[in-house]
């Protein structure tokens, strides 16, 4: 492995995004929306774009803006609140085909990340090389990675090769969509020099009125400039980063994300617990470390996890999958407790644990279920009078049909919800699979519809249930001192590391 101060020899990082993540899921998963403008987001009152489709696109529709902007700019399109179970899912396959590529795997969202091919199996051929074939191998491996992302997930993603980050990610987005740039060292500096300043990382639109001032508007004013002008308008550490940005000098490494899984922490009892109320109390208190870490690494989670271990060492998990992810300390508290009190504690407990599992990012997890919560109120306060609702009742989530929701219907079979109002629920009953599906109506009460869990996009990709928060657990969990995992025989608890079929994010049964 070869790492140069500055500047690789080789392209051989890449930056891989997903086109259009969001809305290509579900044009995938709804054949009645494949060529159609999708756009997903917030539906209520104040909610904002997650992202468009690009044939939403075209009519000037983009993440981040007002849904209600929206709807005007593209009343015909399909407006979906959004199903983050279904996102991850696709995540976790397309994360798993880039750790084919290198252990070097540094996911920046649910649809991006960063791959280090020097650190992988095809390192050591890349660095024998010379310039041309390395080049060519490069390519090869990218575009058989957007195959296999096509063939597993029926979706494209764009990726950007080159010999940094910072221009392996510029190299994306110009090969966006469905498509592969290779920036070939020494061609930074050329590329990046039309650019507008913000198109550097760490350039926001503060920075940008600076430097606009200064009569810098593009990378190579900024890269003319020089270093000493630079760290005059923005001072020391930001001005010689701008600067070094400026002529393609990036040397930040691709750091793996080490904590895929998910965080728990646990205590182990000098006596042995034996009344109720002190086992909840000390599941008050290990929930409250356990958002602490949460928060400290940017996380939020959705499931719950119990662990106990009792008098004669027989250790058991419980867990439980909330509706969307969370930090919420009384959420997770509350559920931890829930799940403590369905446990057999005769005899006394040993140690107990709290895990938050299935994280993802924080921002984008926040940014939905504040999708879903604003859904929610507009659901239950039909003519919104601009006050504060406060907290949602669960109960009103769970009744309510989302369009674009998975749904299942006792005759019909398995479809998605086109919409709802006064009384009635619409259905459309396609699959992945499937052709474009019929519509069908039916009473919001209607026994027989049942809420569903997302399909996978491809027939023949597993399903995968997810374990435990302690199956296949990376590490960057909890591991207090002392901790005798080895020997943790107990039903139920399936720490035991690496290899099962369980084990990795991405692990795809009968792949
Ligand atoms: N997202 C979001 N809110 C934003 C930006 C993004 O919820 N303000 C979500 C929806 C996107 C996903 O994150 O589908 C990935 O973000 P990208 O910026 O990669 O955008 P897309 O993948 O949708 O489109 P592109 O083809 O431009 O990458
Ligand atoms: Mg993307």
């Amino acid at each position: 492995m070869r790492h140069d101060r500055q500047v690789r020899s080789l392209p051989s990082i890449i930056h891989l995004d997903m086109d259009a993540f969001f809305a290509a899921v579900e044009q995938a998963a709804k054949p009645s929306l494949r060529g159609k403008p999708v756009i997903v987001g917030g539906l209520g009152g104040r909610g904002v774009v997650s992202t468009a489709s690009y044939e939403a696109r075209r009519f000037g529709v983009h993440s981040a803006m007002p849904m209600a902007q929206a709807r005007r700019l593209c009343p015909n399109a399909a407006f979906l609140a959004g199903r983050f179970e279904a996102y991850r899912q696709v995540s976790e396959i397309v994360m798993g085909l880039l750790r084919e590529l290198s252990p070097l795997v540094q996911p920046l969202s649910l649809d991006e990340a960063f791959v280090d091919l020097e650190a992988g199996p095809y390192g050591p051929v890349l660095a024998e090389a010379d310039l041309a074939t390395a080049e060519r191998l490069v390519v090869a491996l990218a575009e058989d990675l957007r195959a296999d992302i096509e063939r597993r997930t029926g979706l494209t993603a764009s990726v950007g090769a080159a010999g940094s980050k910072l221009m392996a990610k510029i190299a994306s987005e110009q090969a966006k969509p469905d498509g592969l740039v290779l920036i070939e060292p020494g061609e930074e500096r050329a590329v990046l020099g039309p650019m507008p300043v913000r198109a550097l990382p760490g350039i926001g639109p503060a920075t940008e009125q600076v430097l606009r001032r200064a009569g810098l508007n593009t990378v190579a004013d900024l890269a003319e400039a020089g270093e000493a002008e630079l760290v005059q308008l923005l001072g020391r550490s930001h001005g010689v980063g701008v600067h070094q940005m400026s002529i393609g000098l990036d040397d930040r490494p691709v750091v793996a994300d080490q904590d895929a899984k998910s965080v728990s922490v646990e205590d182990t009892f000098e006596v042995d617990l034996a009344d109720r109320e002190r086992v909840l109390r000390e599941v008050d208190v290990l929930a409250a470390r356990c958002v602490r870490r949460l928060r400290a690494a940017g996380r939020s989670g959705r499931t719950v996890v119990l662990k106990v271990r009792r008098f004669d060492f027989s250790t058991l998990t419980r867990s439980e999958t909330l509706r969307g992810p969370t930090d919420d300390e009384a959420v997770i508290t509350e559920t931890a407790r829930r799940l403590a009190s369905q446990v057999d504690i005769t005899g006394g407990v040993r140690l107990l644990g709290v895990g938050v599992s299935q994280l993802a990012d924080y921002t984008q997890e926040d940014l939905f279920a504040q999708a879903e919560r604003e859904e929610a109120a507009a659901e239950q306060h039909p003519a919104p009078t601009g006050e504060d609702h406060g907290p949602v009742e669960e109960e009103a989530v769970v009744r309510h049909w989302l369009p674009g929701q998975d749904v299942h219907h006792d005759e019909f079979g398995p479809g998605w919800v086109q919409g709802s109002g006064v009384g009635r629920v619409t259905v459309r009953f396609e699959t992945p699979w499937s052709g474009p599906g019929r519509v069908r109506t039916f009473a919001v009460d209607d026994p027989a519809l049942e809420p569903a869990r997302p399909l996978p996009l491809r027939r023949d990709a597993g399903r995968g249930e997810h374990g435990d928060a302690w199956a296949g657990d990376g590490g960057a969990g909890d591991a207090p001192a002392g901790d005798a995992r080895a020997g943790d025989g107990g039903a139920g608890d399936a720490r035991a590391g690496d290899g099962g079929p369980e084990d990795g994010g991405a692990a795809e049964p009968g792949e």
